[in-house]
């Protein structure tokens, strides 16, 4: 018998297929696009992945306006294996109200909904478990974690599973908050998960390993106390508590690519020389943290480039490198916006954004064009016009895809009147014994302070369809000191998407306060592992011996 050695892999260029190519290529696999009917020969594939993200409709009418339908249905009737993944395994139901408009290929015959935002923010996105609710399939563990991101799912009630059930399909359910909904799903020739197990470490390569070689291999033997420390406790929606590693990145004085890390923004070293700090080669580090256990790595280029067409700009060379050996989501922020190139040519944001997606990065953050379309979205009375990034990227991407990056620092005031941006009563008096006091909006990595509060920035962001807020803090930026509490309170106020906390970790016990005395949807640091002083399993190991649950997940 021929060994299976090449994937076929659907591409109606929706989002990031680089990653889950290379997660393939590193199971020894080679990845076939499949990007028109034309290439799609049902006799030359053994083995078909159908990935999706974004929005439902953009990727169904997608797939059926190419014609897709026909050659898809005829393959799962020859009955090889197909491998649907996120808005993939979505496809296989009759439909989404995320798209009324817009049927799916029917293999189920039920809706996606939304899932309710009043009890839990979303998009989901982090770290859940699956539980079989019978066998298991595809070596699926209910004590490892799986990367989800959405907004979408086929929600579950004892009626919706007896009935799938006795249609012959195997469910995996994940409970976020008190809905349960289907992680991954079974039936013969067809798998699919919601989750992203190209982006879910090692547990996610075994997943997509095991489909590809059709294997159901049983979970390890976990002893009494693994399984009691590893378990879900659904403390925390049923997500792990997030960390991630932050990577500044900029060119030296000397033209090299470098990852820095200032005090309150500036990166230059206070002593001789002021060079700007070097603390390690982006690439490497990211590798670094990921076999750290870091449950994401964000880039931020906090230099533009300039002279340097968009094409070639080193970014999309350090994220193509990193996504080949980093299983986890990437984040990559600075100068998502719209840009004129070298040559003189306009370039809109989405298609910035767009090169990033198609080098590895998942999801892309945006800093000083966030300020503007909020100050742009209450000139206009609290409405967009569809033309800022935010909204072109999420419209094409999904919310989910684009995170907000804020750079506020706090300013004090005797009394509320005295700005027209929301302040609140703080426990740390200012300079002159002001006890109120408000987060004001920078621009351009801290250079230029704006009319505008964080609590005003993010709550715009969020209407113009940002899915995350990457909440950093001038003043606690670099200090080890701790993350500025009040801050993620009065975001976590403001919105319903999820929050990092960022500027301050010092030591793990940071970690651990944030999530306990604040809402803070995941925490990000930078200098204390770039220094080495701590390692992101420091954390992690820190964060299970008091109780808080985290994804540990060892190669
Ligand atoms: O405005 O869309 O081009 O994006 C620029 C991006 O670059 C923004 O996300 C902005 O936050 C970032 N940035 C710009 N200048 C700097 C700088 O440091 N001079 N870095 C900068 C922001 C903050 C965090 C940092 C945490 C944790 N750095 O990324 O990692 O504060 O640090 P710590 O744990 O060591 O305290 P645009």
């Amino acid at each position: 018998q021929q060994e299976m050695t090449v994937v076929h892999v659907i591409d109606v260029e929706s989002g990031n297929l680089q990653s889950l190519t290379n997660a393939i290529e590193h199971l020894g696999y080679q990845v076939q696009l499949v990007k028109s009917p034309e290439d799609f020969n049902i006799n030359e594939i053994s083995r078909l992945v159908l990935p999706g993200v974004g929005n439902y409709g953009h990727f169904v009418d997608n797939l059926f306006s190419r014609g897709f339908e026909k050659p898809i249905k005829e393959y799962i009737e020859s009955g090889k294996p197909i491998m649907g993944i996120c808005v993939g395994l979505q496809a296989m139901f009759a439909g989404s109200v995320e798209s009324a408009g817009s049927p799916g290929l029917n293999y189920i015959d039920f809706k996606l909904s939304k899932f309710d935002d009043s009890e839990k923010p979303v998009p989901e996105i982090g770290w859940n478990s699956c539980i079989p609710s019978e066998d298991l399939f595809f070596g699926l563990d209910p004590y490892k974690r799986y990367y989800f991101v959405h907004s979408f799912a086929a929600i579950l009630n004892l009626e919706i599973e007896k009935s799938l059930q006795s249609d012959g399909w195997k469910i995996a359910k994940a409970k976020y908050g008190s809905q349960e909904f289907i992680a991954a799903i079974n039936k013969k020739n067809i798998f699919a998960t919601q989750f992203h197990p190209e982006k879910s470490g090692k547990a996610g390569l075994d997943v997509i390993e095991n489909f590809l070689k059709q294997q159901n291999p049983n979970i390890p033997n976990y002893t009494p106390e693994e399984k009691k420390l590893l378990m879900n406790d659904y403390s925390n929606y049923g997500l792990t508590r997030r960390i991630i590693a932050c990577l500044d990145v900029r060119t030296n004085d000397q033209g090299d690519l470098v990852v820095t890390k200032g005090d309150q923004y500036d990166v230059r070293e206070k002593d001789v020389g002021k060079d700007v700090r070097n603390l390690g080669k982006p690439v490497q580090l990211a590798q670094k943290y990921y076999q750290q256990g870091a449950d994401e790595v964000t880039f931020l280029n906090i230099t533009s480039f300039r002279d340097c067409p968009l094409k070639d700009t080193p970014m999309l060379e350090v994220l193509r490198q990193a996504a080949k050996t980093v299983f986890v989501p990437l984040t990559v922020g600075g100068g998502i916006k719209d840009i004129v190139d070298v040559d003189g040519s306009r370039i809109p944001a989405l298609e910035v954004a767009s090169l990033y997606f198609r080098s590895g990065a998942d999801k892309i953050s945006i800093g000083t064009d966030a300020v503007y379309a909020a100050e742009k979205y209450y000139e206009l009375g609290n409405k967009g016009d569809g033309t800022s990034p935010i909204e072109t990227i999420s419209k094409a991407y999904g919310a989910q895809a684009v995170v907000i990056s804020v750079d506020p620092k706090r300013v004090y005031v005797n009394s509320p009147t005295d700005t027209k941006n929301k302040v609140f009563k703080t426990r740390y008096l200012g300079p002159d014994g002001q006890d109120y006091c408000w987060y004001q909006c920078t621009i351009k990595g801290g250079r230029e302070a704006r009319d505008l509060g964080v609590w005003e920035l993010t709550r715009a962001c969020e209407a113009l369809g940002a899915g995350e807020v990457l909440l950093n803090c001038i003043d606690k930026d670099g200090s080890n000191s701790g993350y500025d509490l009040e801050l993620i309170d009065h975001v976590k106020e403001a919105v319903r998407i999820p929050v990092i906390a960022s500027s301050g970790a010092g030591v793990p016990a940071h970690f651990e306060e944030a999530f306990l005395k604040t809402g803070a949807d995941a925490c990000l640091g930078a200098g204390m592992f770039h220094r080495s002083e701590y390692t992101v399993n420091d954390v992690k190991e820190y964060l299970l011996e008091h109780g808080l649950k985290v994804r540990m997940d060892k190669e």
